[in-house]
């Protein structure tokens, strides 16, 4: 199953292509046409693997003998998958405890500590120019299967990678001008913090279910971002974001995480019509575009739990 490295060095992506299709049922919500990224048919189940896959490759090829990474989410899925790609161990750390906050930075600090080792590498689960380069190219998929721009791109945030390559691919495909809506979820809004503080904001804690959103503290580039294209940083609920994750199963059958329920949430709490109202947004756009970028910490066990402990059991 596993490709040679040489076949790898090509320039082979470890990424694919993922489906853009419209949702009968999410554009007879919002009333415009609505498309779907399709990330979470990636082979690692979420967008990740495009940036750290090419993050991955590009070490590979300076001589990187050894990868790691501190996150047990779907960046640590990326890297293990890149890794055997590519023919390289890979150290994944994860926490051990009971704060996942507090060991997480442990685990980061401790992957750190690791790559100082000869021919090492750490992989940044969002902070890095090479993992935003990678996200970039599903602005460029988008632009071949779309050719006009959308009227908006709503995304989910955590530490911002995924903003930051989309920023990137926009400017790239010559699409700057295409509102970014921003979506997180009210205990994890590191980003939306730092907007309305105007300067970087570390949070006490994470206290949101959507814990792949969980980073303390964004991207510096992030945040530059905000000053370059035209990103709506908006935050739901918890509730929102898990009845998203339902209603999106209901309505297409397929299963992501809170993270990304962050995302469609946009769309099913009338997010987009306030927008709209508020005059933010286009009154009747070509399309919107939602970045599903899928996640594989759940299944119908965890959806249950997740709705029992937000009392929508
Ligand atoms: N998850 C990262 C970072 O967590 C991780 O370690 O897996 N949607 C999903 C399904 C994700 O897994 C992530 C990030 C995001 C959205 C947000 O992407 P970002 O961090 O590039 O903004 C802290």
């Amino acid at each position: 199953m596993e490709r040679p490295l040489a076949e790898c060095a090509k320039g082979e992506h470890f990424h694919i292509v993922t489906p853009l299709l419209e949702s009968w049922a999410l554009s007879r919500v919002v009333g415009m046409p609505v498309f779907l990224k399709y990330e979470n048919v990636q082979p690692t189940g979420s967008f990740k693997i495009r940036g750290i896959g090419h993050f991955c490759q590009e070490v590979a090829k300076k001589g990187c003998r050894h990868l790691v990474c501190s996150s047990g989410g779907n960046a640590g899925i990326a890297a293990a998958y890149a890794a055997r790609k590519l023919g390289i161990p890979a150290t994944i750390v994860l926490p051990e405890g009971t704060s996942p906050q507090v060991v997480w930075d442990e685990a980061s600090l401790r992957a750190q500590e690791l790559a100082k080792k000869d021919g090492w590498v750490n992989i940044h689960p969002f902070d890095h120019p090479l993992i935003w380069e990678g996200h970039g190219s599903l602005v460029r998929e988008l632009k071949a299967v779309l050719g006009t721009p959308p009227g908006a791109l709503v995304l989910a945030v955590g530490g911002g990678g995924l903003l930051a390559g989309v920023s990137a691919g926009l400017a790239e495909v010559g699409w700057q001008h295409v509102p970014i809506i921003a979506m997180e979820t009210q205990g994890a809004h590191s980003f939306n913090a730092a907007i309305k503080a105007g300067r970087l904001v570390t949070l006490p804690d994470i206290t949101s279910v959507a814990k792949c959103l969980g980073a303390r503290t964004v991207a510096a580039q992030a945040l530059a971002c905000t000053k370059e294209f035209k990103v709506f940083s908006e935050v739901v609920e918890d509730f929102e974001a898990v009845s998203a994750v339902q209603q999106f199963l209901d309505d297409e059958r397929t299963l992501v995480e809170p993270a990304c329920g962050a995302a469609l949430a946009a769309i099913y709490s009338g997010l987009l019509g306030r927008l709209q109202a508020e005059g933010r947004l286009h009154p009747s756009p070509a399309s919107v575009v939602v970045i599903v970028c899928g996640g594989n910490n759940i299944d119908s066990g965890e959806l249950q739990a997740l709705k029992a402990q937000l009392g929508q059991g």
